[in-house]
């Protein structure tokens, strides 16, 4: 099989870190694959990415004739493929809890992205009120992860989702301080940070706590902007 990626893809760490607890790691080779703002429409990189998926972003699964995205749909695809731990439970309640929390936290995940891609604007054509907006629901998805977040047995996909938007939130917003108020989330994610699947999937160091509503901030997090996630 083959994952296109990019390394600090908060959706992509999802898929790697389900197919580690699925001892599915090593059938996988992990094709960086180049997105985002930066790589103009209709290139050749964009004509690759189209011949696999029409929405042109990662992660993105090839298993022979199957052609798989988005993180959901391989997440549980991989599930079905070994005796691992069950990432997606039966139906009943259990399953839609991981599955809503899956979705809360690809929701902060997508409005961290789009809070990337706003911030990789020149500065005369940010729109703050846009990137306030985005952030709120980020805070707001966060409070209602830490009323409730997974217990201890509970490392199932919405376990996973939650740990990688937290991790992605780690890396790339350190100065939104999302675990002020939040010790509840911010003690189930420390725990769980060592596991193994985890660790084989971090991003690496943390990027600088700087905030980009600091005009001296927007800069720098400009400058660190890739496409990479
Ligand atoms: N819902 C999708 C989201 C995937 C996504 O947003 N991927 C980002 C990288 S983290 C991407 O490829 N963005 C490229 C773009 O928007 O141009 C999933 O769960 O896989």
């Amino acid at each position: 099989m083959e994952l296109l990626y990019t390394p600090f893809s908060p959706f992509a760490r999802k898929v790697r870190v389900v197919a580690h607890e699925k001892r599915l790691s090593e059938q996988i080779e992990l094709v960086l694959t180049e997105v985002g703002t930066h790589v103009p429409l209709c290139t050749p990189v964009h004509d690759q990415l189209a011949a696999v998926t029409p929405l042109l972003k990662v992660p993105v699964l090839i298993d022979g004739a199957e052609r798989l995205y988005d993180s959901r749909v391989i997440c549980e695809y991989l599930d079905g493929l070994s005796d691992g731990p069950r990432m997606f439970p039966e139906p009943g309640p259990r399953r839609w809890r991981a599955l809503r929390r899956q979705a809360t936290a690809d929701g902060i995940m997508d409005a961290a992205i789009l809070c990337r891609f706003e911030q990789a604007r020149p500065v005369e054509r940010t729109w703050d009120e846009w990137l306030s907006a985005q952030t709120r629901r980020i805070l707001l998805a966060l409070d209602t992860l830490d009323r409730a977040p997974p217990s201890a047995d509970e490392f199932d996909i919405g376990a996973v989702s939650v740990a990688c938007a937290l991790g992605y939130l780690d890396f790339r917003f350190g100065y939104l301080g999302w675990r002020a108020g939040r010790i509840s989330l911010a003690r189930w994610f420390d725990a769980l940070r060592s596991r193994a699947s985890m660790q084989e999937t971090n991003p690496g160091p943390s990027l600088p706590l700087t905030s980009p509503s600091s005009s001296k901030g927007a800069a720098a997090a400009r400058r660190r902007t890739t496409s990479r996630g």
